[in-house]
């Protein structure tokens, strides 16, 4: 993309409604307009990292098996009365009348309109275990919307639902998820920790929350600082295989981890040796649950079982917070500057600055980094504005892609290029195939 014909409508000033750096950030570095309150237009740049990370959720759902498909934003209350939580949901749920007086609503989430499909299609324990899940806009009503995409009133969600015969099937279906939500984190660049949990309107007795630690975020949390040094890494785990699932999921929930909701100050103090207890906060990006038949069995969601019996199935459903995460990611990677994207989710995989515009050598060398880099299928973004280098610098910065690379009229004369590591401030000078190439090998892996 070249940025004289892109749409970067970044602002000079910082918005004073923005009271968190991943809020200020966004609409500086012009990510999102805000359309009315929790409700946000996602302009470009801000698109293209929603999308980068509606890809990896959706990657990584499918790794484990999970199937995709779509619901309407729109459902009717009909479902909702008979799972009973139409009256229970509360002023979250954004009720609407269609012209023929009939009671719709915004799904807040889809627990009844999948039962509902379940229902209406499968019969027998042979179609089982099976796992559907969709990207979806939700809408809740929250009192306080703030932080920007971080507490939305609309909120692009990855929801996904499992159905199995038996508790023990559920449970694995349940720990699955755990798997797999802790390296579609990983792939972001995030330490999402999971947490045991409440689980408010969703129901069920297992639960658990998956936290990015940040200042920012809203839920006090309490752990033992070894859980910090667990990674996933890129283990290969069965998703079918009940033990592998089982052992990860022992390995990261066996250490004490609980929010506000759920701590136990005596059982932590009991558990963790004082030089380990860490009070913190931070950001719920994902959660997970299991609540057996309270949907199927008011639903009648029943399938024969092996003797011929028609039982209701066990289900759990799991969400990740697809727009939230840009605000997290944000909050976990940025500096005084702007923002740092991880090269996981960044919206484009390097810049370009082109020192002196118009003048033709530059320029040239320009366009064919620029053409390499899109012959590797790499995405670049050049900056081939007609501003000072000083301007173009600090809106790379801003925009926080993770390499940039500064071509010169008097580098050029030494046949190189500078490559410059956003994170770490870095700078090394090379011939421009080479730093193609590095670019290159570095997003190979990813
Ligand atoms: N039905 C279940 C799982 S599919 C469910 O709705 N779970 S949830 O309520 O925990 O939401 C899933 C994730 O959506 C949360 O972990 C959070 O990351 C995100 N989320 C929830 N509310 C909002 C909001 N108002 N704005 C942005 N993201 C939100």
């Amino acid at each position: 993309m070249r940025l004289s014909r892109y749409f970067l409508p970044v602002l000079k000033e910082t918005p004073s409604e923005a009271q968190i750096v991943s809020h200020r950030l966004m609409l500086r570095a012009g990510m999102i307009r805000q359309q009315a309150a929790g409700i946000y237009s996602w302009l470009p740049l801000g698109y293209r990292v929603l999308r980068r990370i509606e890809q990896i959720v959706h990657e990584e759902q499918q790794r484990v098996g999970h199937i995709p498909l779509l619901m309407p934003t729109l459902q009717s209350a009909e479902l909702w009365r008979e799972s009973g939580r139409y009256d229970a949901y509360g002023p979250e749920m954004l009720r609407i009348r269609d012209r023929h007086d009939r009671d719709m609503l915004f799904g807040p989430t889809n627990e009844e309109m999948i039962t509902d499909i379940f229902r209406s299609h499968v019969t027998s324990y042979k179609d089982l275990p099976l796992t559907l899940y969709q990207v979806q806009w939700k809408f809740r009503d929250e009192i306080r919307p703030r932080f920007g995409v971080m507490r939305g009133r609309e909120f692009l969600m990855k929801d996904g639902y499992n159905f199995d015969l038996s508790r023990e099937d559920a449970l694995h279906a349940y720990n699955r998820h755990l798997v797999s939500y802790l390296r579609t984190y990983e792939r972001m660049g995030l330490q999402a920790i999971p947490m045991r949990a409440d689980s408010g309107p969703i129901g069920g007795d297992d639960t658990h929350e998956f936290l990015v630690l940040a200042e920012t975020g809203e839920s006090e949390v309490f752990y033992d600082s070894e859980i910090t040094d667990l990674r996933f890494g890129g283990r290969e785990v069965d998703p079918d295989s009940h033990a592998q699932c089982r052992a990860v999921l022992d390995e990261f929930t066996s250490r004490y981890a609980r929010t506000d909701e759920t701590h136990d100050a005596a059982m932590f103090e009991a558990q963790v040796p004082e030089a380990r207890r860490r009070v913190a906060r931070g950001i719920e990006v994902g959660q997970i649950f299991y609540f057996g038949t309270k949907y199927s069995e008011p639903m009648g969601a029943v399938v024969t079982d092996g003797e011929g019996n028609r039982v209701p199935v066990h289900m759990g459903s799991h969400g990740i917070g697809v727009s939230r995460l840009v605000g997290a990611i944000i909050e976990a990677s940025h500096d005084e500057n702007g923002i740092i994207w991880p090269e996981g989710v960044t919206p484009f995989h390097c810049g370009i600055v082109n020192l002196r515009q118009g003048d033709a050598e530059t320029d040239a060398a320009c366009e064919a980094l620029y053409k390499a880099l899109v012959a590797r299928g790499l995405e670049p973004l050049y900056d081939d504005r007609d501003e000072r280098a000083g301007g173009k610098f600090a809106t790379m910065d801003l925009i926080g892609l993770p390499w940039r690379i500064t071509v010169g009229p008097r580098g050029l004369k030494a046949g190189v290029v500078e490559l410059t590591c956003r994170r770490t401030g870095e700078s090394e000078e090379l011939a421009p195939e080479m730093a193609v190439a590095r670019i290159a090998e570095i997003y190979a892996g990813l």
